[in-house]
């Protein structure tokens, strides 16, 4: 596997040149953050991107993400014009020499928690989702702004939005999603570029809007119903592990093939439905993952794979999920793990 790391431009803390430290460090992940979700992305602005990154011997291997615009989401006849251009920046992605995109498909907010910064015994911090907490939350108050949002909508635009998914159910929403792959894998197919849906985080409708790629009947569907190599899914054992009863070994098996890109990061089931995330270690959180690093070599998974999120440790202040220390630390056991089952 090729262990990579996020990397989120100029504006991230963490620079290129400390990632390169880390030990057997190959790729980096990253995108183009000053582009309107729904815009072309510029061939020269790929190049540019990836030419930076070569200047420290790591490699763009992938592009997360490529947000999808929400007409694409809703299914709004204005969808066509949003995929036509998702087409046209895959293209320029393959013309720039990048194979792989990550993207994801959840209505409005990315990735949601409740807490940024919630202490753990050994006095570090993580991320922390309480869904009892989460219920009782109005996104559009202002109360919580988190990272992975798209904060460039105003409250209006957004409020509107979010009353028009109230008539989108989630087989709906399945729907809009197959509609657009209908659409952009065959141009996948033609310049070689593997998408690779994320899971949605949490793996259950938030703030009453439907979400779909949650469990393994819903990747085996959305699979099945395009079925191209090209069209994959991110593994990532905290979305998918954030359920209980999401089985991790036997999603992998059922989109045997179909793997493009693993996140790996460790979660603590705290209740029903609410977690926190720990250090990536089997001995922290409630992922085994050591198995889930043996399954994914079992059904010959060799792509790019990246410590997600990490706590924030030795007095680290930045952006929450993603500092140096703990990754690195994840980065590095990871690959203890990989370089043991290679042994045999
Ligand atoms: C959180 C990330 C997600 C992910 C997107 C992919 O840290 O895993 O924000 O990048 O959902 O589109």
């Amino acid at each position: 596997m090729e262990m990579s790391f996020r990397w989120y431009g100029h504006e991230d803390p963490v620079t290129l040149e400390h990632i390169r430290q880390i030990p057997d460090m190959k790729g980096i992940v990253s995108a183009i953050y000053d582009i309107p979700a729904g815009e072309v992305w510029p061939v020269e602005k790929i190049k540019e991107l990836k030419q930076m990154i070569e200047k420290y011997e790591l490699k763009l291997n992938v592009i997360e993400s490529v947000p999808v615009h929400e007409d694409i989401k809703l299914g709004l006849d204005s969808r066509d014009k949003w995929i036509d251009n998702y087409k046209q920046t895959l293209r320029n992605l393959a013309e720039a020499g990048i194979h792989t995109v990550c993207y994801n498909f959840m209505p409005v907010f990315d990735w949601t928690r409740s807490q940024l910064d919630a202490t753990l015994p050994d006095g570090s911090n993580s991320l922390l989702y309480d869904e009892a907490k989460v219920k009782d939350l109005d996104p559009l108050s202002g109360e919580l702004a988190l990272p992975g949002w798209d904060l460039s909508y105003q409250t209006d635009d957004l409020r509107r939005i979010i009353d028009q998914y109230q008539s989108i159910s989630e087989q709906q929403l399945m729907d809009n999603l197959v509609y657009f792959l209908e659409q952009v894998i065959p141009v996948a197919e033609e310049e070689d570029v593997l998408l690779a849906i994320h899971p949605d985080d949490p793996p259950w409708p938030i703030f009453g809007l439907p979400r779909v790629v949650t469990n393994k009947e819903n990747v085996q569907y959305m699979l099945d119903k395009v079925d191209s190599k090209h069209n994959g899914i991110t593994f990532c054992t905290g979305s998918y592990g954030a359920n209980p009863a999401n089985d991790l070994l036997e999603i992998i098996e059922a989109a045997k093939g179909r793997i493009h890109f693993v996140h790996a990061r460790n979660v603590k089931w705290i209740g029903e439905l609410s977690f926190q995330e720990t250090s990536h270690s089997v001995n922290d959180g409630s992922i085994d993952m050591v198995a889930v690093l043996k399954k994914l070599r079992e059904i010959g998974f060799a792509g790019p794979i990246r410590p997600d999120h990490g706590r924030m440790i030795w007095g680290e202040v930045g952006r929450p999920g993603y500092g140096l220390y703990d990754r690195a630390l994840g980065a590095t056991y990871l690959n203890g793990i990989l370089d043991t089952l290679a042994r045999g």
